[in-house]
């Protein structure tokens, strides 16, 4: 029920109010978007910030927490698209269900809240009907490695032409700070409050054995590293993964005892290990070790497009096939 049809209800029966408003969710209500106006009043106000014309100025305040690392992520991105001077009318941004599903919400450009877990697919078919502009899915870490794990390792294994950025938390931190495919082992979250009994993925192992062509990790504490990683993936052709390590003060620091947002950053200062190159079968994060960090993976293959037209399309052709062996035109 939204706020209006509340008062409504409200001013008719007050009682039936009180009742029905302790069982009733209120939405909050998003007000009209008006861009020009909404950027006229930020101006009179403070004036416009350059990252404004990368986002609905409407759809701000956010809802992440105070220390979330979120915001430093969504800086990252946009900074990488100034950096390559991508026209937001060339970009397209899709994520799935959770904190950093809201990412798509506050873009000004093309941008798709889709259901749980299913941004990979959907980002599928929007980079096979538009090779021409860049497709980036931004997920968590819960969204893109349990329910969508399956499309994420096919979309590597196919090579789409799809930029992925994996935040990750090591919970599900919107529906409360459960264990994610990503907590460490050993770790607290409100459904392993005596620890986690199972190993978390390496993501970039993972993303590397399944075919992608550049996978890098970076911490919200390398916010220059970060942004010059999204626009280098901005230039591949291919399906490209970046994890990006950011605080949950809220679901996971606290079981944690980590201490707030920036706590928690100064921790994977501490943590991290810039080791461009690396293997990523090393790369895995123990709760207590250190988080190995950079560039690991940077190769050229075919991409799905490429594979498809080959394989398929140039054959489908009138006369396609007349150059295969034992095969009439
Ligand atoms: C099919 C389905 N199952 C479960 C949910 C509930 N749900 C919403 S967000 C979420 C987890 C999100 O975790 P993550 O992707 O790590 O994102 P974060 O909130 O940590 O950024 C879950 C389980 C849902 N919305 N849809
Ligand atoms: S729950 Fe965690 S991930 Fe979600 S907004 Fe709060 S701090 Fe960020």
């Amino acid at each position: 029920m939204t706020n209006t049809q509340f008062n409504a209800l409200e001013s008719l029966s007050p009682v039936l109010a009180a009742k029905e408003g302790a069982m009733i969710v209120r939405l909050r209500e998003l007000k009209p978007f008006n861009k020009n106006a909404a950027e006229d009043l930020i101006r009179q106000e403070h004036g416009l910030h350059p990252d404004d014309v990368y986002l609905k100025p409407g759809r701000i305040p956010h809802i992440w927490c105070p220390g979330c690392g979120l915001g430093v992520v969504l800086t990252t991105f946009i900074d990488a698209l100034r950096r390559k001077k991508l026209p937001v009318d060339q970009c397209a941004v899709v994520s799935g269900i959770g904190c950093t599903g809201r990412v798509a919400g506050y873009l000004d450009m093309d941008t798709y809240h889709t259901t749980h877990g299913r941004a990979i697919p959907f980002a599928t078919g929007l980079a096979l009907a538009r090779p021409d502009i860049n497709v980036t899915v931004f997920s968590g870490d819960g969204d893109l490695f349990a329910i969508g794990g399956n499309h994420l390792i096919h979309a590597a294994r196919r090579n789409v032409n799809i930029k992925v950025i994996c935040v990750n938390n090591f919970n599900y931190g919107m529906t409360g700070g459960q264990v994610a495919p990503t907590t460490p082992m050993g770790a607290k979250t409100s459904t392993t409050p005596l620890g986690n009994a199972e190993p978390g993925f390496n993501l970039p192992y993972l993303a590397r054995a399944s075919g992608a062509v550049y996978v890098a990790r970076w911490t919200t504490f390398h916010p220059r590293q970060l942004a010059h990683s999204i626009a280098q993936t901005f230039d591949k052709k291919g399906f490209t993964f970046i994890e990006a390590i950011a605080p949950c003060p809220t679901g996971y620091g606290r079981p944690n005892k980590l201490g707030a947002g920036l706590d928690e950053m100064r921790y994977y200062r501490e943590m991290s290990e810039i080791r461009n190159g690396a293997d990523p079968a090393e790369a895995a994060i123990t709760l207590k070790g250190k988080i190995l960090v950079g560039v690991f993976v940077d190769v050229e293959r075919p991409d799905f497009m490429q594979n498809y037209t080959e394989t398929i399309l140039k054959k489908a052709q009138p006369g396609g096939r007349a150059n295969e062996k034992g095969q009439a035109a």
